[in-house]
């Protein structure tokens, strides 16, 4: 019979394996579209990402595994807004965080603004690369990104944050930014 300790060693090898990043944001901001196109670029490097895919609402937490460069891997763990309160009991398991914000939402941006505040002051968290994503620039919107950036006061945040920060602006309908958020988790990835 397998002894317990073997069996935690035995997961611990998993989870080194196969990094878990955590994929967070309020509903609507794009996430379940992003991990999808993730998963099709992946495997289709060089051809057309094609039609954005329809969307349903994520009940809970949704699992997406991806197989980077040299043989990487990575389970992306989407967590949605309306789960806040619960995000914390994901936050031992996970080596790194994309925060997603819908650029083209005003309303939402001050509630995401704190949300990504609890996240980046999490102790847990201190240690992890964290990327901000913001999402739907294909869309029409009533504010620059320059100007929601200064808004939410993104340089002081970046600045005195513990974890190093990336943010990139992206459109997961068209694709623009996709591959280097793969080349981010390629760059963070351990095996
Ligand atoms: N125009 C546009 N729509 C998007 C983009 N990303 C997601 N959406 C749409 O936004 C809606 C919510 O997307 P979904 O991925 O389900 O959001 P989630 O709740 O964060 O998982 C869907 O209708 C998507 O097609 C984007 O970059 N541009
Ligand atoms: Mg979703």
């Amino acid at each position: 019979m397998l002894r317990l300790s073997s069996l935690c060693s035995c997961r611990k090898k998993e989870m080194k394996n196969n990094d878990i990043c955590l994929l967070l944001g309020a509903t609507g901001v794009g996430k379940t579209l992003l991990v999808k196109r993730l998963q099709r670029l992946n495997l289709h490097m060089s051809g057309e990402l094609g039609e954005p895919p329809s969307t349903l609402p994520t009940v809970g937490t949704n699992l997406t595994d991806l197989t980077l460069k040299k043989k990487k891997k990575v389970t992306v763990r989407e967590l949605g807004g309306c789960m806040g309160p619960i995000w914390p009991s994901y936050f031992e398991e996970c080596s790194s965080v994309i925060f997603m914000v819908d650029s083209g939402n005003i309303a939402q941006v001050s509630s995401s603004c704190i949300q990504l505040l609890t996240v980046l002051s999490a102790e847990l968290l201190h240690t992890v690369s964290v990327l901000i994503l913001f999402n739907k620039s294909d869309m029409p919107c009533p504010m620059s990104l320059v100007e929601m950036k200064s808004l939410i006061r993104m340089e002081e945040i970046i600045a005195s944050a513990p974890q190093p920060i990336t943010v990139l602006e992206v459109s997961a309908h068209s694709g623009q930014g996709l591959k280097e958020v793969l080349d981010w988790l390629e760059s963070i990835t351990i095996k």
